[in-house]
Order: structure tokens, then sequence, then C-alpha cells
């Protein structure tokens, strides 16, 4: 690869949350930084997943940035939980308030990093031959961004449209009066099939999994709320900061056990929380994480909705899920159970009635064929590490990324392996940001990789890069948190499960606080578990 004469301090992957909060925290700085980002725009999985009725499902409050009091204060947001369009427009309103597109280069993706052991620094260079050299390398490429577009043998078959949620097309796509399915039933599936239902003359839902959702209650945003939350934005954030999540501190988990309380106060306290609506509904008592028998409790809640909901018995069985709640991230929904009430939705369970292949007109299962006009894949994303391992990512003597991750994503923090020195991942394996609102995490590790920066070049310092002892050992202490969960029990994409021969290793950290300390920790120990030459 060729070198560039002066190398800049960070190059930055991807201009997401995560790589324009970057971009401005390195030029706070001091720093030079550069973010290089495949799409036409800013905004990563806000500009992407322009499927019908995608939006957040932390409400808007929390999940936003909360490192300027004006930019927090300026903000206005429309709903409780905002819309596709208006977190784009946000993402933009960031890139236009900090001035920051004039470091951003759209339209560019990223091929290959290596990493240059004479000179000390990444080599990078673009698809389009373009090429870098950065004393950092931080990959903001975001933990769902690469979807999953499963090997359906024999669909190229079927002459219909095909969409996926996550790689939506930017022009309108007129559904109306369709024949349409959709496959995949996880927050994007449950999102689409709920908001297209009145619009289409037909949609079949093919389920593989059922899915567990709570009623998000989203409504224009309560003003007497939101000013409320304004006279004290900075406390308000630190509260969330304290949370499991980094958000919920507006409805606090409950501390004590499912089984301390009647089965009537129960029955009341779930339903208190289920009327409130979200995430809300895991906290009503303290161990429905970690205890398989209270977490049965609440799951057994939510499919007594589901039956009093669904009006067909066989329909409504269909979609009771028998895997722990939470296990799979819990869908926030707008009346997706009672879109199965509808005459024109039909639920295909391919539990018993799985897909034996496509037609030109539609899809093949349990011997019947479904006609349809469009199909819409709702299948989710390589999560994790899917985008990472797409890079030609080489470290010290050329070792790849391909390699290092072989049997899982081996990793130290969070943020760094072991062989790739000067590398940080941003909400990647090891990392908690999975489990937290995703704008909190990454304001953290954003602020955790800027101070080490800062800090390694005010000591001289050149290269920073974990040790394989604190990379094996920060992977076992990941999957240990998990086992005390509820989290092992289900087929997840935090597993990576939902990716055939993916290693199943549990990638995300369940628990903010305690990540942030660690983290803070390390630096404060002179940052043990990595060398530094
Ligand atoms: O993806 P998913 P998603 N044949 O992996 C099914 C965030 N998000 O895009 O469960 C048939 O959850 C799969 O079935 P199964 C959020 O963190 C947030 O919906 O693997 N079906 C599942 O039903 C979320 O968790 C928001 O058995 C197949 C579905 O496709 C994450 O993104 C909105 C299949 C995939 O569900 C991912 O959500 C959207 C196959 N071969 C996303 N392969 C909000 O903020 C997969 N499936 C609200």
């Amino acid at each position: 690869m060729t070198h560039t004469p002066a190398p800049i301090d960070l190059l930055i992957v991807g201009a997401g949350f995560g790589g324009l909060y970057m971009l401005h925290t390195a030029r706070q700085r001091g720093l030079t930084a550069l973010v290089v980002e495949a799409a036409g725009g800013v905004g990563g999985t806000w500009y992407h997943n322009r499927y019908p009725g995608a939006r957040v499902d932390i409400q808007s409050l929390e999940y936003s940035f909360g490192f300027d009091d004006a930019l927090q204060q300026d903000w206005c947001w429309t709903e409780r939980y905002a819309a596709q369009p208006e977190l784009l427009a946000y993402a933009n309103h960031v890139a236009d308030r900090y001035a920051l597109r004039d470091g951003i280069l759209l339209d560019t993706r990223i091929a290959a990093a290596h990493w240059d052991e004479a000179a000390l620094v990444w080599q990078v260079a673009a698809k389009d031959g373009r090429s870098w050299s950065a004393r950092h390398l931080v990959l903001a490429t975001g933990p769902l961004s690469t979807p999953n577009q499963p090997d359906f043998p024999g669909l190229s078959d079927f002459k219909g449209r095909v969409l996926h949620t996550a790689a939506w097309p930017h022009e309108p796509v007129d559904l109306t009066g369709l024949r349409v399915g959709v496959i995949g039933t996880g927050s994007s599936g449950v999102q689409t099939i709920t908001t297209i239902a009145p619009q289409v003359a037909q949609l079949t839902v093919f389920q593989r999994t059922p899915t567990y959702a709570v009623p998000a209650h989203n409504g224009p945003l309560d003003k007497a709320l939101e000013a409320q939350v304004k006279a004290d934005y900075p406390a308000f954030r630190e509260r969330n900061r304290k949370m499991m999540g980094g958000f919920g501190s507006m409805l606090p988990p409950n501390g004590f056990s499912a089984f301390s309380v009647s089965a009537e106060e129960r029955e009341r306290m779930f339903e208190e929380r289920w009327q409130i609506g979200g995430f809300g509904l895991l906290g009503t008592f303290n161990d429905l994480i970690v205890n398989p028998a209270a977490n049965e409790l609440a799951g057994e809640f939510v499919r007594n909705k589901i039956r009093s909901i669904v009006h067909d018995p066989a329909t409504a069985a269909a979609l009771c899920p028998s895997h722990p709640i939470g296990c799979k991230r819990l869908c926030v929904d707008t009346g997706y159970y009672a879109t199965f009430n509808r005459p024109n939705v039909r639920l295909v369970d391919l539990q018993t009635t799985p897909i034996d292949g496509f037609t030109a007109t539609g899809v093949l299962a349990g011997g019947e064929e479904h006609t349809l006009d469009a199909l819409i894949l709702a299948t989710g994303f390589d999560a994790m590490t899917g985008t990472m391992l797409r890079l030609d990512l080489r470290g010290r003597g050329g070792r790849s990324i391909q390699q290092h991750w072989r049997a899982g994503p081996l990793n130290y923090l969070g943020l760094c392996l072991s062989g790739f020195p000067n590398l940080y991942t941003l909400t990647g394996p090891g990392a908690t940001a999975a489990f937290t609102n995703v704008i909190v995490a990454i304001e953290h590790q954003v602020q955790w990789i800027a101070d080490t920066v800062t800090d390694l070049d005010a000591r001289g310092v050149r290269t920073l890069e974990a040790t394989p002892e604190a990379e094996a050992a920060w992977v076992a202490h990941v999957n240990a948190v998990a086992a005390r969960t509820i989290y092992l029990g289900c087929n997840s994409w935090y597993l990576g499960a939902n990716i055939p021969g993916k290693p199943r290793i549990f990638m995300p950290l369940f628990g903010f606080p305690a990540y942030v300390q660690k983290c803070a920790e390390v630096q404060q120990q002179g940052y043990a578990g990595f060398s530094l030459t």
C-alpha cells in the first residue's frame, strides 16, 4: 500500500453516531482525524434502515447525545420514540452543528487496513484506490451494519420484488394493494409488519421464532416531561449512566424478587409496567434477567397478553414464544399482536411449515404456495463482527482479523485486540453497547479512546496493544457474566447464533456502570493488560 507522508492521528471508519462523535472529540483534543464512510450520507443505522415504521426503542430524551448541554436543550424531539427520518435529521444536525462535514469522506468504502510495523502507523486503503496512513484506527462500523441475507435456496426464482429492511431503498416503496410477505419477526420485522399491514392487500408473515413485544405507547412527546428533563438534563444523563443499560432512570428497576410478592401483586406490577410501555417491564423485579424461574413469570405474563389480544387461538399459540423473555432483544411495538386479527394478515409458522422453496410468484411452505408481489427480508444482521470481518484488516506480522477471530471475537475491554496495535472497536464485541443505550455507550468509549490517545502522546508512547492474556481473560469475563443471566438460553445474535457457522461466543457485556469503572481503572493503572512501546 502507498504511504502518505504525514500520518493523521485518527482514521475513523463509519459516520454513524460513533464516527461523528469520535471526529468531534478528536478535534476538540487537537488531534487530526478523518472519517471515511461507505454510504452517501451520515447517520449509520438511521441512514440505511429506512423500512416502514423504523423507529428507536429507547425514549428519545434518552437516546440522544448528552455531551453538550446546548445541543440537548436546543433539539426538540417530536415523539416519545423518534422515527427514522427524525433520527437521521438529528445525525445531520450534529454533523452541521459541530462543522464535521469537512472531516468526512462519503461514498468511500474502506477495503484494507494494514499495520505498518516499521512506521508504526495503519496504512489504510479505500476500494477506489485512495489511501491514508494513520497513527490510530477506530472502527466505528456499528454492531448492526451488515445485513444478514440468509441463503434461501431458489430465492432467485421469485420474480417479485425482494427488499431487505436494513438496505431499504431511498426512493419511496409503494406497497399499497400488494400481496407482501415478510420473513423475520425481530424488531425490524415487528415494526415493518405493524406499519404495512393496513396498506397492503395481503400480508403473509413467515415466522421462525415467535417474539416478545411490549407496547411502546408511542405518541407526541409530552411537553411537560420534556421541560422537566431539560430543566435538569445533565443530572438526568448522570442518573442514566448509573443504570445497567445506560437508560431507564425515569422508570428504575425494582430492587426485589418476583417471588417476594404475591401472585396478584406480581400481576398488578407487571400490568403497571406494561401500561407504561417499553423495556421497563424487564425491571419489574430484580431477578427477571438472572433467575430463569422469575423470568418465566414475566414470559407467561406476555404470553397471556398475546392470548388475550389475538382472537384466533391457533395463531395466538403460534405467536407465543417459549424462550426466556429478554434473551433475544425485546421488541417495543405499536399493536404487533393485534395486527394478526386483521383479515388480510396471515401467520406462517416456519417451525411446523418450513420454507420449501420459491416459485416465480411466491413462497412454498408446508406444501402451499403463498402468492406474493413483494418479499421483505427482515432477517437481521451479521451482528457485531460481520462488518469488521469483511475488511482486509491485518495487524502485526500480517495476521488477519479473520485468523485472529477464527474461534470468536477475541478482544480486551471491548475496545482493543492483541496483535493489532492502536486499533479500537466502537460498540463492538466485548463492550456493553448491544445492551446499552448505544449513544451513551458511544460517548463513553469515544472519551476513553480520546483520553488514551492524548495520554499516550503526552507520555511519548507510540503503541498500545492488548496482551493475549488480558484478551483471553476479558472474553472469559464477558461469557461468565452472561452465564449468570438468562442470555445463554436462546439463539440470539448476541451469541452469533443467527448466522450459520458463526462461532458461538457471547459477544456483548452486560452491565454498563461496571464496564465504565473497569475501563477507568485500566487507565488509572497505567493501561493494565496492555503493552506499551
Ligand atoms: O434482526 P433479528 P432485526 N429463515 O436478528 C429471522 C436492533 N433494532 O433486524 O429468531 C427464517 O432480531 C429470525 O428468526 P430467528 C435491535 O437491537 C432495533 O429485527 O433467528 N427466518 C428473526 O425473527 C435488534 O435486536 C430497532 O429464528 C429467519 C429475524 O429474522 C437488532 O437490531 C429496530 C432466517 C431477525 O431478527 C436486530 O433486529 C430494528 C431464516 N433463514 C432493529 N434468518 C429498534 O430500535 C433470520 N430469520 C426498535
